[in-house]
């Protein structure tokens, strides 16, 4: 594996609590939206067992925001997507597979609707903001896309309902999932919501001026100590337990929402306007030729790939390419989401895995990994 130093040149933003996440000993970071984000703390494993224990404060200022305002900004965010946008309320956040007009994967974020005609896209790792600025100009839209200074930080854990009410009343407590308030915190205004990228409770401060980021933070970590607080960032083997699936690993432009269970988020054939529509249809009478099946590797740890692992079937034919993969303590083995050919997909069907440690066998389980 590579281990050279990234350079933080200035294409590789800064973000406003990136200060404390390498005080806080930040021991390996990736790129996400051409900024930081943290991968490990102290190891994967020791970071996992602590999330599922306590409460993490996430700097997660990669998870840009589009925002989308003006008469047409419905209009356009309906364009995106086959999911059905008018019915979310003001206050809702709604995860959301952006489609092209083939069909495409073009990210799947997480959108906010903070009034009538205006959105934020809470984006995964993709351009998104050139995306919907062309739309707009092609389309001759009345909207203004832009990327505001927003940026989310993370407070997960199964202790983040109880930080949080300190910090921010009963009213955080009573918060649904994936719905948001607007509240005060360190003396600047955010957006808190019930919402983030773990499968513990978890909430995302969307913190509205980067100049305060060192206040918000310090402000979570002090209300924080009760309760064992630690400096974390999305973890590999939880978000696998989790299911979630990421952008650029798990799906991409190439992977069309039906492959990979997006389509479990919407119904075609809504009243709006969208590019997907077409290729949307004919895929779903088509059938699709390959999914995404989570694959259960049991034993030791196989080694990260750096790129995929090819998986074959028993006579030897290669079936698909493992996306991700970590090993887990609680299932005692590695954790995969894999893409195969419909034939193989069914739970229970035993694959090979070709690592670089060698062959390995592996069985697909449904979403639970049961
Ligand atoms: N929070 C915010 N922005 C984000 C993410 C986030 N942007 C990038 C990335 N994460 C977007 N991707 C996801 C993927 C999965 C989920 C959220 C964002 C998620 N999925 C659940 C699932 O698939 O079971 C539940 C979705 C639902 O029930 O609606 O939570 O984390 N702000």
């Amino acid at each position: 594996m590579p281990s050279q130093r990234l350079v933080y040149s200035r294409r590789i933003r800064s973000t406003p609590f990136e200060q404390r996440v390498f005080e806080n000993g930040v021991s390996a970071v990736s790129v996400y939206n051409h900024m930081t984000l943290g991968s490990v703390f102290r190891s994967p494993v020791e970071d996992y067992e602590h999330l599922r224990r306590y409460v993490q404060v996430w700097d997660v200022s990669c998870q840009r925001q589009v925002e989308v305002v003006g008469t047409d900004a419905l209009a356009l965010v309906e364009l995106t997507t086959p999911r059905d946008i008018s019915c979310c309320d003001i206050g809702q956040c709604l995860y959301t597979p952006l489609v092209d007009e083939n069909g495409g994967i073009v990210n799947d974020p997480v959108i906010l609707r903070l009034d009538t005609d205006r959105f934020w896209i809470s984006i995964a790792d993709s351009d998104v903001l050139l995306w919907l600025k062309g739309l707009a100009a092609g389309r001759g839209m009345d909207v203004r896309v832009f990327e505001p200074d927003v940026s989310p930080l993370a407070v997960q854990g199964p202790l983040s309902d109880d930080l949080m009410e300190m910090l921010a009343g009963p009213e955080a407590r009573e918060l649904g999932n994936f719905r948001f308030i607007l509240c005060e915190l360190a003396g600047t205004p955010v957006v808190l919501a019930r919402s983030g990228w773990s499968g513990q409770c978890g909430f995302e401060i969307y913190l509205q001026d980067s100049s305060r980021g060192l206040d918000l933070w310090d402000l979570v970590w002090t209300e924080g100590q009760p309760f064992n607080i630690r400096a974390g960032c999305p973890n590999l083997i939880e978000r696998l337990e989790a299911g979630l699936l990421s952008y650029g690993s798990d799906i991409t432009l190439e992977t069309n929402p039906m492959e990979c269970g997006l389509d479990r988020f919407y119904r075609l054939g809504k009243t709006a306007e969208y590019l997907s529509r077409d290729a949307l249809d004919r895929i779903s009478r088509e059938g699709v030729r390959r999914r995404l099946v989570h694959l259960l590797i049991p034993g030791d740890a196989v080694p990260a790939p750096r790129t995929v692992y090819r998986v074959s079937d028993g006579s030897g034919h290669m079936v698909g390419i493992v996306t991700s993969l970590a090993w887990s303590p609680r299932f005692r083995g590695n954790l995969s989401f894999a893409t195969v050919d419909v034939p193989a997909l069914e739970p229970g069907t035993v694959l090979t895995v070709h690592t670089s440690d060698g062959d390995r066998e592996g069985t697909v389980r449904n979403r639970t990994w049961q």
